[in-house]
């Protein structure tokens, strides 16, 4: 019989309220409800509790006139909401009780809840991390996007190869969202636009135009122990076209339902692309309706506020535009200022060039956005009417500024060889322009931006990104955080620059034990994880080295794969090595429609298959890849890793925030000197992290010249590589079908563009094989390599995005917090610097 701890007077009082819910909402007593219907209950419960501070902070916001942060996102990746949810609330141990007393686990009850994927990667869960910050620093702020029905796809793994299967998120209904109906609006899609001359003034009308209905839904959302509640607006698209009774008589009924469902269709699935641009009209139609609604929303809510003080905008709104995928924000507000409002261009140009910030997350060529004419003006003609004005005046400028030199014109331009350039866009219009690390925005300052760096110096930012502490670690490696608290304090949690305080225990035997516990602890419930998910056993006393991100060539899992393939050679070749077991995890989703990425998740499959299940080996090592990565499965493997692998090419990786994850987990990096890693070294100093390869400026360098050689060179003199690049074409990974990886074989030997190894993989290679052979060797001397661990943790504090989140405030959003005056919320930002 399990001892059941008494219930407090709160408790119990929350007790009462879940039965209540369970009764009133599914109109069922305690003992019949489902353990859905439990998780639910606890929701609406938490949710109740959310809500109950709402009007308090709204009222306030509203009596002080508060600036407000509009953060436009085309992805929110925010994972489950009910754990954080009741952490920031402090209920944890409310709730992990009373649900005891029910008879339940809060651990069974929290896996009950889907995930909210909306998003691919990185960037969408910055978002999410942001808007916690912003809600614990007390920052009044709405995210903004797309009530996708469908979030990323599902992945499941079958025979090697990934395979997509729909994430329908909403089926068992969602305790978070509330539905605005009446604060639903119009968005005006394709047609003829007429100009009209009146007094002097001009107007448009459109004819033929489709309209769609943006309904918005709200996620009331809480900070860690905060005052104020903002919220997640996702807006949904629906039919104007009501159904007709006398339709539906007629027989009209199917051509009405197909109507509404071709409207619908712009809010039902999110693109699976990352890192790369698919110009697909309806990925345009979803980046309109997302900025059209909201700045519908925003322009009226200014209004209630300040009437038509347009001259206030710039200090009571700022819209910040994550990547270029809510551009279309800009024209938007013009044609709100101008065609709705009255105002003239100069005055709508002026207030749009001081209300727009924009932050960019890469520097692939291939991601940055281009839309043809031909599609565009289609689609949104009035937008493209405006924007072609934007550009004309744009030139008109450039043209004094750099007189006859048209190739710089045609790169600067937002119209160009019949494209729309978003990016452009932006750099002609927003007031801060940032890049997410310091050698991103170095990157863009002096390469892909330099031609608008020189131009307005100052717009430019660099702060880096961070990831909130209350997901990635207090909820999801609760241990280490309470150890954490014990010795230190729980201030940590909202000072994360405190965690330097752990730094005198890196070296203190009994924590070093606490710490390596709770790691193996960790480790257990992955390998339980591994068992039931992929049926294969893995040894938690064996090192765990993590690689889970999206799949990309720049992020080079290839480059780990073939490094685990050799290793595999030599062990066979020399089965009596001392070689301390070593288990490899992948997780990684690759884009449906990318070839190459799928191919590479069916050789780690093939390779693992095969390395697995052979028995000369005596398991010594172990190749697992976890499918269907997101948020919730990242918060099991993150917190057991022991290495994390973060190994893209130089210059390539624009930040990266997994890696920050490991990092405050106490996981050892091996890595390039990419993106954050760079600061990540500075900050936990050399000799705690392990930095190998090419860097950015000799990747540049050597891409401009024939890499040839070079290839030719490494592949005559390095014998290990060779032996596993021939692997991939001898049948060696799958005996049936010899061809399978001969693309990879020739993309790495002959690259696609006439120039082999595009992405550096084997010129990286030895250096990365003998940083792994000194990882394996360190992690043997447990104390020297604890004291590392502990060292990441504790050298973490920098990448808290609350730290980010004062950097934008500071530089770019100049809000003020409701608990104190703005004067203190400076004061704070100085001081954690
Ligand atoms: C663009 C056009 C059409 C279709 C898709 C896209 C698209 C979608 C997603 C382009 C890019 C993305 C996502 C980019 C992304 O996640 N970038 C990552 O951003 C992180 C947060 O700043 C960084 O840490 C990563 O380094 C960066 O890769």
């Amino acid at each position: 019989m399990q001892n059941i701890k008494a219930l407090t007077p709160e408790e119990e009082k929350l007790k009462e309220q879940i039965i209540g819910k369970v009764n009133r909402h599914f109109g069922k007593v305690i003992e019949d409800a489902t353990p859905h219907m439990i998780y639910m209950a606890c929701a609406y419960c938490a949710r109740d509790e959310i809500m109950g501070k709402w009007p308090a902070s709204h009222k306030e916001i509203r009596q002080k006139g508060l600036k407000k942060l509009y953060y436009l996102s085309s992805e929110f990746l925010m994972g489950r909401l009910f754990s954080t949810n009741i952490l920031n609330l402090m209920q944890t141990d409310a709730y992990v009780n009373v649900l005891k007393s029910l008879g339940y686990e809060v651990s069974d009850i929290v896996e009950l809840e889907n995930d909210a994927g909306l998003g691919n990667g990185g960037l969408g869960r910055l978002a999410a991390c942001f808007i916690d910050s912003l809600s614990t620093l007390d920052l009044p702020a709405y995210g903004c996007t797309i009530r996708y029905e469908y979030g990323l796809f599902k992945q499941k793994i079958v025979d090697g190869y990934q395979v997509e299967l729909p994430d329908a998120w909403l089926e068992h209904g969602n305790a978070w969202q509330i539905p605005r109906p009446e604060e639903t609006v119009e968005v005006k899609f394709g047609g003829q636009v007429y100009t009209h001359w009146n007094n002097g003034r001009c107007s448009f009308h459109y004819e033929n135009s489709h309209t769609i209905l943006a309904m918005p839904y709200d996620v009331p959302l809480c900070g860690y122990d905060s005052k104020i509640v903002n919220k997640l607006r996702l807006w949904s698209a629906k039919s104007s076209i009501a159904m007709d009774m006398k339709d539906f008589n007629s027989g009209k009924y199917v051509q009405a339902e197909e109507e509404k469902q071709l409207a619908e269709v712009i809010s039902k699935v999110l693109y699976p692309e990352d890192n790369h641009e698919e110009g697909k009209e309806l990925r345009l139609k979803q980046q309109y309706f997302l900025v059209s609604a909201t700045l519908q929303w925003i322009i009226k809510e200014f209004k209630i506020q300040n009437g038509d003080a347009w001259e206030k905008l710039p200090e009571k709104i700022v819209i910040h535009i994550n990547d270029t995928h809510p551009t279309l924000a800009i024209p938007e507000m013009m044609r709100i200022l101008m065609d709705e409002e009255g105002l003239g261009w100069d005055f709508a140009w002026e207030l749009t060039t001081k209300v727009f910030a924009y932050t960019n997350h890469t520097v692939m060529s291939e991601a940055l956005e281009k839309w043809p004419i031909y599609m565009f003006q289609r689609v949104l003609p009035r937008i493209f009417m405006i924007v072609e004005e934007i550009n004309r005046r744009l030139l008109e400028n450039l043209d004094s500024i750099y007189p006859n030199d048209p190739k710089k014109l045609e790169y600067m331009a937002i119209i160009a060889n019949d494209k729309i350039s978003m990016a452009n866009l932006c750099l002609a219009t927003c007031f801060a322009v940032n890049g997410v690390s310091k050698l991103h925005t170095d990157i863009l300052r002096n390469d892909i931006f330099a031609d608008y760096y020189r131009i307005h110096p100052k717009r430019f930012h660099a702060i880096t990104n961070g990831i909130t502490f209350r997901r990635w670690i207090c909820n999801c490696n609760p241990k280490l955080a309470d150890l954490i608290s014990e010795k230190i304090g729980k201030e940590w949690i909202t000072d994360a620059e405190q965690l330097k305080k752990l730094i005198p225990y890196a070296k203190d035997e009994k924590f070093q034990k606490e710490f390596e516990k709770i790691k193996y602890e960790n480790k257990v419930e992955l390998a339980k994880y591994i068992k039931e998910h992929n049926g294969i056993d893995v040894d938690p006393k064996s090192i765990f080295d993590v690689q889970s991100k999206r799949l990309h060539e720049y992020k080079r899992q290839l480059m780990n794969v073939l490094h685990i393939m050799a290793e595999y050679n030599r062990l066979v070749e020399n089965p009596e090595t001392d070689y301390f077991p070593k288990t490899y995890i992948f997780a990684a989703k690759a884009a449906p429609g990318y070839e190459r990425a799928k191919l590479i998740i069916k050789l780690i499959n093939s390779v693992a298959e095969k390395i697995n299940n052979d028995e000369r080996i005596k398991g010594k090592i172990k190749v697992v890849f976890i499918e269907n990565y997101g948020v919730s499965i990242a918060e099991k493997i993150i917190v057991a890793a022991d290495i994390s692998e973060q190994i893209s090419t130089a210059g390539k990786e624009a930040s990266g925030t997994g890696n920050m994850k490991f990092m405050l987990n106490g996981a050892l990096t091996v890595g390039t000197l990419d993106g954050a890693n760079v600061e990540m070294s500075e900050q936990v100093g050399m000799n705690n992290i392990y930095i190998f390869g090419l860097k950015a400026k000799e990747v540049e360098a050597r891409a401009r010249y024939n890499g040839g050689d070079e290839v030719k060179d490494i592949y005559t003199s390095n014998n290990a590589l060779r032996k596993v690049l021939e692997q991939l074409i001898d049948g060696s990974i799958e005996h049936d079908n010899t061809q399978i990886f001969r693309d990879l074989y020739q993309t790495l030997m002959f690259g696609d563009y006439g120039y082999p190894d595009t992405y550096m993989v084997l010129r990286d290679f030895e250096e990365y094989c003998n940083v792994q052979d000194q990882m394996s060797i360190d992690y043997r001397n447990r104390q020297f390599w604890l004291e590392k661990a502990i060292m990441n943790t504790a050298c973490s504090g920098y990448f808290s995005s609350d730290r980010t989140i004062l950097e934008y405030n500071e530089k770019i959003w100049h809000l003020q917090s409701i608990k104190e005056d703005k004067k203190a919320t400076e004061k704070k930002t100085s001081k954690r610097k």
